[in-house]
């Protein structure tokens, strides 16, 4: 028997970040010059909005224990990372009270080369500890990154206790968002990987088997890092080939896992330019790993960013389809854990987002 014997159908509850706008990036670095940052605030509201228009159950703020919290975090991040990210934006502006106007962004990296730049260099220059945190210089870290990451944290952990307590879906509507961010650096807008610290929560309640099934354009680099060796953990990513597409240096079809954690991780990489079809196969396909596995939870990394008029993305997916990937995603009959992640078409990310959300409620 499965963790979860009976699911009753409760709605979905929905537990949103009141402090996600503390984060709001200027600038990112893009192609040789910094460019209005594409994960704005705004992307929040929007769903928030829709979410009121198409209410889907209860709208809550996140209440977890500080302790707790703490907790959570350090079972997928690195102690001395969480540390940096929470005193960052005063290290930043110690360097020079001009830099509080100005968001902090890393500008040099030790690349991990034997003999050529040491990782153990003994220097606490906050230049230094940001290269070593960080893998672009597309992720600002401004004044409100750790208090908003941390209460957006709160939100995947709110939601995995809901599924704890039997709910048969949750979303942590949250940003910054999450999938990117690994043991110990964050990138690709994201700090806190916000999925992982659900996926790590059921485990830690109680579920012996989790799959984490990314949707979102980009390869889900710091997830499948994270659980890379470990087999309790399956996860699954659906994205742009890396080969054309950002994060360029992971999500390659050929990352099967290691260790005790080999067969547990798949990428499905698909070209730009795929359609709906296409990407509905692929759907298809990990849903059928995911019950192969036997999982009895399921984690949603939920981007948006798959959508057709994306911005900066390159996948065909229509409005109406995100009804189907809902439905598609609930026909795996897993209690489900969606959390918010990429969509730049900034004025239709609510319409997508509770799209798949509606979609899923409606077919369970
Ligand atoms: C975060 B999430 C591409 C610029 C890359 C970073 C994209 C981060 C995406 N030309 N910028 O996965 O949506
Ligand atoms: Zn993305």
């Amino acid at each position: 028997m499965t963790f979860f014997a009976r699911m009753p159908l409760s709605p979905m509850k929905v537990f949103h970040n009141p402090l996600h706008a503390a984060h709001a990036g200027r600038q990112e670095m893009f192609r040789g010059r910094m460019v209005p940052s594409h994960e704005v605030p705004q992307r929040l509201e929007y769903v928030l909005a829709e979410l009121r228009r198409r209410p889907l159950g209860e709208l809550l703020e996140p209440e977890v224990d500080d302790a707790a919290l703490c907790r959570a975090l350090e079972r997928v991040h690195d102690a001395a990372y969480l540390e940096f990210l929470r005193d960052a934006w005063q290290a930043w502006v110690a360097l020079d009270p001009d830099n509080a106007g100005r968001d902090a962004l890393p500008s040099v990296w030790p690349l991990g080369r034997p003999h050529a730049f040491r990782m153990d260099a003994p220097t606490r220059h906050f230049a230094a500890r940001l290269g070593m945190h960080a893998f672009d210089a597309g992720t600002p870290l401004t004044a409100g990154t750790w208090q908003a990451a941390r209460a957006g944290a709160a939100c995947a952990l709110a939601a995995a206790q809901e599924l704890l307590a039997g709910a048969r879906g949750a979303f942590a509507l949250t940003r910054p968002p999450g999938h990117h961010a690994g043991p110990d650096y964050f990138g690709g807008y994201c700090f806190i990987n916000n999925a992982a610290v659900a996926a790590q929560a059921l485990r830690d309640g109680g579920c012996q088997r989790i799959a984490v099934l990314d949707v979102d354009y980009h390869h889900g680099n710091g997830t499948q890092t994270i659980f890379y060796e470990r087999a309790d953990v399956l996860t699954l990513s659906i994205h742009g080939d890396p080969a054309t597409e950002y994060p360029f240096f992971l999500g390659f079809a050929d990352e099967r896992g290691a260790g005790p954690g080999l067969g547990f991780n798949h990428n499905l990489p698909l070209p730009r330019g795929s359609d709906f079809a296409t990407w509905r196969e692929a759907l298809r396909c990990v849903l059928d790993e995911v019950r192969a596995f036997g999982a009895d939870a399921l984690v949603v990394p939920m981007g948006l960013d798959t959508f057709a008029g994306d911005p900066i993305c390159g996948f065909a997916l229509r409005q109406p389809d995100y009804l189907e990937v809902g439905a598609e995603l609930a026909s795996a009959g897993l209690p489900t854990l969606f959390t918010f992640e990429g969509g730049y078409a900034v004025a239709e990310v609510g319409v997508n987002a509770v799209h798949v959300l509606q979609g899923f409620e409606q077919a369970r």
